[in-house]
């Protein structure tokens, strides 16, 4: 079963997205997310032109030498751009093994662990009212689980909240530049969540995402000031780049938190988790090297009480949300599933078989991932380049994201 090449599919409807699509010997392929926001063709690149020449030959089923091959043989380790390429290639593979085995990619994993899969939605609002009756919409269709962003007054943006539009965190044209206040912020916070609990009750997972944005010592205060309105997350309270800021943020707080979106590699997370300084690791299949490397993550995790809740955002394509669905069914340590519905253009490149209904998904039982290309819908939407908003603080400062 040999990989006879392959091609990098780059499109954006609506936003972009690059695909690998690798292609065998007897007319199976199989497909892999390697979008990475704002930096998208560095991947493209990377798979093109120098993973896409090495994997020509190779034995399609030998998924974890092809990993360590991949890995191990570029002496350069880990980072974003490489560990999305390998996430690429590894999830392709896994969903050629799938159609060549006849049989979803959850019961190559061990089978399902639960009968569908807990999301969360994302729902948003300028004003505290909004954001509450936004909440409240994601309720009535269903959703169990929801993360809940407001505006903060005297800020023109902020970002994860939407002005009218759909919520879109990538622009294009010239890169915006937003202002940053950690204190309006921190003012707006908990006054959100007195507010959701006092009208939703305490029947519903509420969710939070800080983004980064906050000193340790600042994002202490906010998991504490919030524990009476029982947060299932509060997420990136702050920089991850030391692991021991959460020691500090730990001992004031009793607010689970949740770490790991930009992570590319269980390096990142180990310290994180053999310590117990965060309940859910957020990495994701196409970030944090596929299905492989996510798996021994989990694993890992699972050894610590620490359960996965990864990343699902409209930047990893239909393509990483079928193969994090598989992933989500079956690890016994999974948490929730983050989950945002793409565009219907999206959905029209991407035709896939999970679905959501209430508040649960579940990837469905097609062979292999579930999920295909349709590359003359998508050769309709040609690339733009398009860049996360970056944030500075009130006197000009580049902050942290
Ligand atoms: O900022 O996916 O939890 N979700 C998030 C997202 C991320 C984007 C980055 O590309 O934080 O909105
Ligand atoms: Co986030």
């Amino acid at each position: 079963m040999k990989i006879t090449g392959g091609k990098v599919i780059v499109c954006s409807p609506g936003r972009n997205f690059v695909t690998l699509k690798l292609e065998t010997a007897d007319g199976v392929y199989g497909l892999g997310d390697a979008t990475l926001n704002g930096r998208e063709m560095a991947v493209a690149s990377y798979l093109r032109d120098h993973l896409l020449p090495l994997l020509e030959g190779r034995d399609a089923r030998r998924i974890e030498d092809i990993w360590q091959f991949l890995y191990k043989g570029a002496y350069w380790r880990r980072g974003p751009v490489t560990m999305a390429a390998i996430a690429a290639v590894d999830t392709a593979l896994w969903d050629i093994k799938g159609k060549l085995l006849n049989t979803p990619v959850y019961q190559l994993l061990g089978g399902a662990s639960r009968e569908a899969v807990l999301v969360y939605g994302h729902a948003n609002g300028e004003t505290i009212d909004n954001a509450v009756e936004a909440a409240g919409g994601f309720l009535a269709v269903g959703y169990r689980a929801v993360r809940v962003q407001c505006g903060v007054p005297g800020m023109e943006k902020v970002y994860g909240v939407s002005s009218g539009m759909a919520y879109e965190p990538a622009l294009r044209g010239p890169i915006s530049e937003t202002a940053w206040s950690s204190e309006g912020y921190l003012s707006c916070v908990t006054p959100l969540f007195e507010r959701l609990r006092r009208e939703l009750g305490f029947d519903v997972h509420l969710l939070h995402d800080v983004h980064h944005r906050l000193r340790p010592i600042e994002a202490a205060r906010l998991g504490h000031d919030l524990e009476p309105h029982r947060l299932f997350w509060l997420e990136d309270p702050t920089v991850a780049d030391n692991p021991e800021s959460f020691r500090l943020i730990r001992q004031h707080t009793t607010t689970p938190l949740a770490v790991g979106e930009v992570f590319n590699s269980i390096h990142d997370c180990r310290q994180l988790i053999q310590e117990q300084l965060i309940d859910y690791v957020r990495t994701t299949v196409v970030h944090a090297g596929g299905i492989s490397h996510l798996r021994k993550i989990a694993s890992l995790a699972e050894l610590y009480q620490v359960r996965t809740g990864s990343h699902g955002a409209t930047d990893l394509s239909p393509v990483c949300m079928a193969a994090a669905l598989h992933f989500d069914l079956s690890v016994h340590n999974f948490g929730i599933q983050e989950y945002m519905p793409h565009t219907s253009e999206t959905d029209r490149v991407f035709p896939h078989a999970y679905r959501f209904a209430d508040g649960v998904m579940h990837p469905g039982d097609k062979p292999g991932l579930g999920v295909d290309i349709d590359e003359a819908v998508a050769a309709t939407f040609p690339y733009r380049p398009a860049y996360l908003p970056v944030a500075r603080l009130l006197d000009g400062t580049m902050h942290d994201w």
